[in-house]
């Protein structure tokens, strides 16, 4: 087992330089501003060392890398996270101490580093942590958004958005390496022709943009390799100063306007609704992100081999959805173009270079851009794919003779490119991300594609970095699992098996509940602090938090909730078990619904804290919080009993929040969808609530669906639907109620609602046997170990990149 990287006597002399140097001041005069950038900046130069060494011993050995292209990285907060795996966190406590400053103070100082919509982007900061963990060499690209996700401010109920401005905060993280800066090329124009049997391509007027690395460094836990995180930052440079020398209003104009242009690739991260967005601006950020990444990774790999060769063999790069896909043709251009390699050369070895994970079913959410945005953009690179496709479904129809295959798989298509198209085309492996995603993509966005190249379709289950959501989140559950099984399970997810042993165990149970109801308590206080609201630490907290929207089914939750409400209503002595329905999500800011159904759990709440419903509000209390970021879900983890994961089933691809839940000792209420059905395998059925219809049930049942028959025959549903469509605390809801429930009711709540109010009925049976509850509870956590992004990445290594240790 690897030591600290430093002694407790070596960092609190660096702290006080450091302190003195940047700041003049002394621990004791010191803000927790201060402090945290001090600690911060001890920590970069460490790793940033740790890296170095790391990367050279990889290379002398000539190893294999790795690089994870995404849009986004939602990396929350640094400080707690490099010191716990740098084994540092006692050490920087006790110092702190003698000060009279809790370290927990220190933490709440730094912003979340929130570059992502949520479960993808979340899952490649996972990755990070789990490929240095378990020392492998890797490096993952984005782009350095200057503000994150929006912040979410509600105003009577309303979502509002507000600029995440983390920089300020942030950049102490970021070490800038303007040195390796490399050059984007947007626009123009680009020509062929043939020349005495040559292919001669000329691509100018295009417009020139730096991109400057800004790298963040991800410690593994008790091991020597680091992840770097490269953001790309775009600045415009400037070669001509004419303009400015000569006072030309014209020219000075045009390169005002040309900066702007640059700064605004790196101005906001996009939510993940297409609908309203400059989509102009969106395929900019992309192939602003590919093309500095390739060119960044070719000329990383020129200088340690001196070939491009050998590429495939030393590097993969693995698209994290397809929002990254022009990094294919970005390659085959610099190999075509800049590197003169014929065509089938460089075909050669882009396939054998890339991989591309799926993250989503839903046709709405399939990346197709306008040939005319791809083509203006980045002509080049649109040629390249015309000749991809153009021999692509030369192959196709010499190897089955149908037109019919050729038009299903064309990559250009109804005047758009199909970037999921393109991905499958060019990748030696496609995956999903949990098992029953990787089946239904091969039976329905890849049919075709799988009926073609069925080998190169596989699964990796998502995991998660769970050392962030156990071990520096969850002290009190920490500290009973050292007990009772020792520590092995804080470098070896694996090992939290070793408790299956206690599921029986009167002494193991009723620690179990303390450690629980401590971190309630915990919560509650924090409740209280944000928003004043009261939550009762003996109610059974249950929890759904994630993104907002229809097909995950918020609406549901709230159906069951104003059913409780109705018969409370008629009878607050009814025997209804005590809860404390907890919600947090963003709805991406276009989308009308989501907004309305924060507006309705939000009423609800309202309603329920007036006076003349203390009654009610004894057994039923709702809380909405604001905000929801990877620094609130560390702290709501520990506290939440019950886990809602009520997609319709056949449309979570995964889920990634179920699996943090579950390692807190949260029980799922689920439907047997994305991740939850192998939570389930792993805590043992009987450990797990499911309901609702299968994934094949849907199908079936899809084509006859009638919301609007439910609704006329059963009186409960009726009386719930009528509810909600008049409304709470003066706001009603009859959008919702029209569209959602009696419309179309898309992702069936209706069919699912009768089987999912006997399952909470379920639920509060269990919960009222404690002894049977904590034990469920004790499997739970006992069976998490699977779901660890350490296990996960080893997949991705072993089965898809071919990278050794
Ligand atoms: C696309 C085009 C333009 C602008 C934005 C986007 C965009 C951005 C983000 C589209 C989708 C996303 C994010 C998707 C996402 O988070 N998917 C989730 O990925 C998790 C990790 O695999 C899964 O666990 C979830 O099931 C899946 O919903």
């Amino acid at each position: 087992m690897a030591k600290a990287a430093l002694t407790q006597r070596e960092l609190k002399d660096k702290l006080l330089n450091v302190l003195n140097d940047k700041y003049g001041v002394t621990p004791d005069a010191a803000s927790n501003q201060q402090i945290y950038e001090a600690l911060a900046s001890i920590i970069v130069t460490i790793l940033r060392e740790k890296r170095k060494n790391f990367t050279n011993k990889v290379h002398s050995e000539g190893r294999k890398q790795v690089y994870y292209l995404s849009m986004e990285f939602l990396m929350g907060r640094s400080l707690k996270t490099s010191l716990f795996n740098l084994k540092l966190t006692d050490a920087a406590d006790k110092i702190l101490k003698e000060y009279g400053i809790t370290l927990d103070s220190i933490y709440e100082a730094e912003p979340d580093a929130g570059l992502g919509n949520g479960g993808l982007g979340r899952l490649a900061a996972c990755y990070l942590d789990g490929l240095a963990t378990d020392g492998y060499s890797a490096t993952g690209y984005s782009i350095l958004y200057e503000l994150g996700f929006f912040k979410q401010k509600l105003q009577d109920g309303w979502q509002n958005e507000l600029p995440d401005n983390w920089l300020p905060g942030g950049k102490i993280w970021l070490v800038e390496r303007p040195e390796q800066a490399v050059e984007v090329h947007i626009g123009g124009e680009a020509r062929e022709k043939w020349e005495n049997n040559y292919h001669i391509v000329t691509y100018d007027k295009y417009t020139t943009i730096s991109a400057v690395p800004y790298d963040l460094f991800v410690s593994g836990y008790d091991s020597e390799a680091v992840s770097k995180l490269r953001l790309w930052k775009p600045v415009n440079p400037i070669h001509d100063n004419t303009p400015f020398i000569t006072g030309d209003i014209a020219s000075l104009d045009a390169a005002a306007r040309k900066s702007y242009e640059v700064d605004a690739i790196g101005k906001v991260l996009y939510p993940n609704d297409q609908k309203e967005m400059g989509q102009e601006l969106r395929v900019k950020q992309q192939y602003f992100l590919c093309s500095a990444s390739i060119n960044d990774i070719v000329n990383h790999h020129m200088a340690t081999y001196g070939t491009l060769e050998n590429l495939a063999d030393k590097v993969a790069i693995q698209i994290n959805d397809t929002h990254p896909t022009m990094a294919i043709p970005e390659l085959m251009r610099i190999l075509l173009d800049d590197c003169g390699y014929s065509w089938d050369k460089a075909w050669d070895i882009t396939t054998r270079v890339f991989a591309y994970t799926n993250h989503t079913v839903l046709p709405e959410a399939l990346e197709k851009w306008d040939i005319s945005i791809v083509q203006k953009i980045a002509p080049r690179i649109y040629s390249i794919i015309v000749e991809i496709n153009n021999r692509y479904c030369g192959e196709i129809w010499e190897k089955t003779h149908s037109t019919e295959l050729c038009n299903r798989m064309t990559i250009i298509d109804g005047g758009k490119v199909h970037m999921a198209r393109l991905c499958a085309c060019a990748s030696m492996k496609i995956n999903g991300v949990s098992a029953i995603h990787s089946e239904i993509i091969k039976e329905s966005v890849f049919r075709n594609e799988y009926q073609n190249t069925p080998e190169k379709f596989t699964n990796v289950t998502n995991g998660i970095a769970y050392r962030r959501w156990l071990c520096q989140s969850n002290k009190p559950l920490c500290e009973l699992l050292d007990e009772k099984i020792g520590t092995g399970y804080r470098k070896d997810a694996t090992k939290l098996k070793k408790l299956e042993a206690f599921r029986n165990d009167p002494d193991t149970l009723k620690k179990l509940a303390a450690a629980k109801l401590e971190n309630k308590k915990s919560f509650a206080k924090y409740v209280k602090q944000q928003c004043g609201k009261v939550i009762d630490e003996d109610t059974l907290f249950d929890v759904q938090v994630k993104r907002l929207h229809e097909y995950k089914r918020q609406h549901l939750n709230v159906m069951n909730i104003v059913a409780d409400y109705l018969t409370l209503k008629d009878d607050p002595s009814a025997n209804i078990l005590p809860r404390t329905y907890i919600f947090a999500a963003k709805a991406a800011p276009s989308y009308y619904f989501a907004k309305q159904v924060i507006k309705l759990i939000w009423s609800i709440s309202k309603e329920l804290d007036k006076p003349e419903n203390k009654s009610i509000r004894e057994k039923l209390n709702v809380v909405f919080l604001e905000n929801y970021s990877v620094t609130l879900s560390e702290k709501l983890m520990p506290a939440a009993e019950i886990s809602e994961q009520i997609s319709l089933a056949g449309t979570e691809a995964s889920g990634t929040g179920n699996m943090k839940l579950m390692l807190n000792g949260a029980v799922t209420l689920g439907t047997r969808d994305g991740a939850n059905i192998e939570i389930g395998a792993a805590a043992g059925e009987d450990n797990i609530v499911f309901f609702g219809m299968t994934a094949e049930e849907v199908k079936h049942r899809e084509r006859s669906y009638s919301p609007i028959k439910i609704y006329d025959s059963d009186a409960e549903v009726k009386a719930v639907i009528d509810q909600i469509e008049k409304g709470f605390n003066g706001n009603d809801f009859a959008d919702i109620a029209r569209d959602f429930f009696k419309g179309k009711d898309q992702y069936m709540a209706l069919a699912d609602y009768r089987s999912y109010r006997d399952a909470q009925a379920k639920v509060s049976e269990l919960y009222r046997n404690a002894e049977k509850w904590q034990s469920m509870s004790l499997m739970n956590i006992a069976g998490a170990g699977v779901f660890s992004a350490d296990r996960a990445v080893d997949e991705y290594a072993k089965n898809i990149w071919g990278l050794r240790k």
